[in-house]
């Protein structure tokens, strides 16, 4: 059992949602009937350090063609008004893409304070790297200080496991993987910098159609219930 129990509510109601998303049923439909025409879901802020794929979750929710190549975000761009390619009923006001170096912390503690949705981006590829996870552990402390100075009252934040086709849990069965991540001592550690707070876990391949797909219903899917 986890120590962190004020997270491990929010934790444990993501494995649920995990299992759905990772049901298999690509047909299965949204419990949330679609609404007669585009509904907001609010602005999302998305960060995570440089190649935990913060702008090719952005390029998937825009309908985006993804370049091959790697590409290093230097600068700061607002999407405003995206409409989901995949969930064409649903509007988000705006999405921040910007580089993930140290430098943005600033900027990233003002998007916390003032956005709807928090998403932080973890690579699970790069999780044994003792550098990588205590910079994690950091940007989630500083995300954690944002919230709690927000106006917004909300207390909830959506970590997205990318790359999890690239990482040790590779081989795990779908179903299971937010279960396995969270017997992992560095996810642990991690998820404990979260100490008071919420979180909802999400693992997904986002160079993946199929994979995005679902990870996309599971976030809409939660953000409406
Ligand atoms: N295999 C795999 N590759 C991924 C995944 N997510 C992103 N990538 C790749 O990882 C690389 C980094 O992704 P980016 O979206 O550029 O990462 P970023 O967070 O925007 O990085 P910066 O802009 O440098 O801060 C790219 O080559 C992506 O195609 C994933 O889930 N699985
Ligand atoms: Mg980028």
């Amino acid at each position: 059992m986890l120590p962190l129990i004020a997270a491990g509510a929010g934790l444990l109601a993501v494995g649920v949602a995990a299992y759905k998303y990772f049901s298999g049923d690509d047909d299965q439909p949204s419990k949330t009937p679609p609404p007669s025409k585009s509904q907001s879901l609010g602005s999302f802020v998305i960060w995570g350090r440089p190649n935990s794929g913060k702008t090719t979750f952005i390029s998937q929710l825009r309908g985006e063609q993804m370049s091959v190549e790697k590409k290093a975000t230097t600068s700061r761009t607002t999407y405003k008004e995206v409409k989901l390619r995949l969930a064409a009923e649903f509007v988000v006001d705006s999405i921040v893409d910007m580089p993930g170096t140290d430098d943005r912390l600033d900027d990233w503690r003002e998007l916390v304070a003032k956005g709807d949705h928090v998403f932080y981006l973890i690579n699970l590829s790069r999780i044994d790297d003792s550098g990588y996870a205590a910079a994690v552990r950091t940007d989630l402390k500083a995300t954690i200080d944002a919230l709690s100075q927000s106006s917004k009252g909300r207390k909830r934040i959506n970590i997205i496991a990318s790359h999890v086709d690239q990482s040790k849990w590779n081989a795990v069965d779908a179903a299971q993987v937010n279960n396995v991540l969270q017997e992992d001592p560095v996810i642990r550690r991690m998820y404990e910098s979260m100490e008071g707070v919420k979180g909802y876990v999400y693992s997904a391949n986002l160079t993946d159609a199929t994979s995005f797909k679902r990870l996309l219903q599971s976030i809409v899917d939660d953000l409406q219930a």
